[in-house]
């Protein structure tokens, strides 16, 4: 690779290609992609972050951004992320429990009452809990503060989901994770996993009724207009590990190092406030956009998944250490 010749040869000795000055000849090429349009703000803040770095590193870090699956789908990307073949991706932690079961835990229904206890345990002990299962791979790694997606909810051209009888029959895409299945079968839900890559055309052909996400990306993403409806069921939290390949990033001196982690959790607390401010102001322009948008009760979708036996479930399939990190900041969940 152009790393390694560099790494070998020094800086010194690279040839000058034609229309390539050395300023713009970055020592370690690196890649970021991510599976939310451009217009996103994780995006927005992973464009900005990457010139800032660039700018720090005096050129010699350039992180290119690829948004919206240009590179592949999240399944691609992890594999990518895991060979060597991408530097850098944001990934749901629910989508990594296929390789990391335990990532799953923010997933829990209903378990987060507000953003006071999400970034409390996520900054806290439940996050540094997760980011060491993730290092555990040995091959993959996630930054500290973790970046923001949401509180999730959702959408269907059937009819407005108030209760949980009516997800009944109602074909609903999930994101391709454990979690995210168990919890819409325990709804009564036909929970079909996909990756998002191909939820605008599965929503738009009619494979699926309807999908789950925080307002920011069924506005970015249009899903308004192969949507009719929009539930506030607000039933998890949901973010986005910052995750890096760990030998590639380990190539990178001890203070560039420095640099692009400082910037990823400098860069998430922006994004956070941004994401926040859209998911917490998009209903009006969703309205507009054409959607019956309803606000939902979730004491029966709790007592739902108690019924269910999801919370019993999970209770036992995190494990004691894990769960009890949960409730230590969500207080008692089963
Ligand atoms: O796949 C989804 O629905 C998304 C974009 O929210 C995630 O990355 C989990």
């Amino acid at each position: 690779t152009r790393r390694d010749f560099i790494k070998h040869a020094g800086i010194a000795a690279l040839p000058l290609v034609a229309g390539n000055t050395f300023a713009q000849t970055a020592e370690f090429n690196m890649k970021f992609g991510s599976n939310l349009p451009a217009t996103h703000p994780l995006n927005i803040h992973a464009y900005k972050m990457a010139s800032k770095i660039k700018l720090e590193t005096k050129g010699r870090v350039d992180i290119q951004v690829f948004p919206y699956n240009q590179l592949g789908n999240d399944t691609d990307m992890l594999s990518q992320l895991r060979s060597g073949a991408l530097d850098f991706m944001t990934l749901s932690p629910l989508i990594l429990g296929s390789l990391v079961p335990q990532a799953q835990i923010n997933g829990v229904g209903f378990a987060f009452k507000d953003y006071k206890q999400v970034w409390a345990a996520m900054d806290g002990e439940l996050g540094a809990y997760v980011r060491r299962q993730i290092a555990n791979t040995g091959t993959i790694f996630a930054f500290d503060k973790i970046w923001d997606n949401g509180y999730r909810e959702v959408t269907n051209s059937v009819r407005p989901i108030n209760k949980p009888d009516d997800l009944k029959g109602i074909k609903l895409r999930t994101p391709p994770g454990p979690m995210w299945v168990s919890l819409f079968k325990a709804l009564g839900a036909a929970p079909t996993p996909l990756n998002f890559a191909e939820v605008y055309s599965a929503l738009q052909s009619k494979v699926v009724d309807g999908q789950e996400n925080p307002l920011a990306i069924i506005y970015t993403a249009k899903l308004y207009e192969v949507q009719k409806y929009c539930s506030m069921t607000n039933h998890m939290w949901d973010g986005y590990w910052f995750m890096g390949n760990k030998k590639l990033f380990e190539q990178l001196p001890p203070d560039l190092q420095a640099i692009v982690t400082r910037n990823v959790a400098e860069s998430a607390i922006m994004q956070r406030a941004d994401v926040r401010k859209m998911n917490d102001g998009l209903q009006t322009d969703l309205k507009a956009k054409g959607m019956g948008i309803n606000e939902t009760n979730p004491d029966p979708f709790r007592e739902k998944l108690r019924q269910a036996g999801f919370y019993s479930e999970w209770k036992a399939k995190f494990g004691e250490e894990a769960w009890s990190l949960l409730e230590k900041y969500t207080g008692k969940l089963a």
